[in-house]
């Protein structure tokens, strides 16, 4: 009878690290599917004087039926252990839009913090990296940045190409003040969670205010993020913040667009 019990739970394992493979195999199968149907839309980031763009972010869209959202696609790509590959084909989608979009103007572009250390990504012939000087890349701090080998000389080689660095949600859960050291950004995105409501909160005005004027005394041109009322883009412009994005000055759209302005920096 104890030979006969532990067979059976023998045979549980067994069908259940199958039906696990199973899972992983077609998890890997969506994601592959997901990326063929990889697409960038373009959100504008306005200047807050003259509201006109000077650059757009990329942002990423995928048709598949299951794998419709971005964060769900870095999920799965994460579990999978595919998340080089979800970079890559971003980057090479990105850099095709721009392309073809024929005229100037900079792209932001978001990387997770694994891709730092994806070599495709400092290659001089990446696709993107024909781009290097118009686009500025987005890190958000996520898995630790410190705990990336050779995080400062990993940098210089992307500045050595071109690009620009930028910290993406600064103020959300992840993204802490430590990275303006660690990145020493070109530009930083004000999550917006700071953003909602800024105009009812008086805390959350000095707090913007105080970011914003960190940065320029390190240099780094600020962006709010998620704007969707005229009152926040007022007040935003009020306190300094440099550039604006989000639903009231642009809604994510397919297609680079040509003709536009150069970010300063
Ligand atoms: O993490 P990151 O800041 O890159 O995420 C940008 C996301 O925020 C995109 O998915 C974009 O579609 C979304 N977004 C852009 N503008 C707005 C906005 O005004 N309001 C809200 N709620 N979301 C926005
Ligand atoms: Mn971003």
């Amino acid at each position: 009878i104890r030979r006969r019990r532990r067979e059976a739970r023998v045979r549980d394992a067994l069908d259940r690290s199958s039906a696990e493979e199973a899972r992983r195999v077609e998890e890997g199968r969506a994601l592959e599917e997901a990326l063929a149907v990889v697409w960038q839309a373009f959100q504008p980031i306005v200047d807050r004087r003259t509201l006109a763009p000077v650059a757009f972010e990329a942002l990423l869209r995928t048709s598949h039926a299951t794998l419709s959202s971005p964060v769900t696609v870095l999920e799965s790509a994460e579990r999978l252990l595919r998340l080089a590959d979800v970079g890559r084909t971003m980057r090479g989608a990105i850099a095709q839009a721009v392309g073809a979009g024929g005229g100037g103007g900079d792209v932001f572009v978001n990387l997770h913090p694994l891709d730092l250390l994806d070599e495709d990504l400092y290659a001089p012939d990446a696709p993107l990296t024909r781009f290097a000087g118009r686009v500025v890349l987005e890190v958000t701090e996520r898995a630790s940045l410190r705990e990336l080998p050779d995080l400062a000389g990993r940098l210089t080689r992307l500045r050595a190409l071109g690009f620009r660095l930028a910290v993406d949600d600064l103020g959300a859960g992840y993204s802490g003040l430590a990275s303006l050291a660690e990145l020493q950004p070109e530009f930083v995105k004000l999550d917006m969670g700071l953003v909602r409501g800024v105009q009812h909160d008086a805390r959350r005005r000095r707090l913007v205010g105080a970011v914003v004027e960190l940065c320029r005394s390190l240099g780094a041109i600020t962006v709010a993020e998620g704007v969707e009322t005229e009152e926040e883009r007022a007040v935003l412009s009020e306190l300094g913040c440099d550039l604006l994005q989000g639903y009231l000055l642009g809604r994510p759209a397919r297609g680079f667009p040509a003709a536009m302005r150069r970010a300063a920096s």
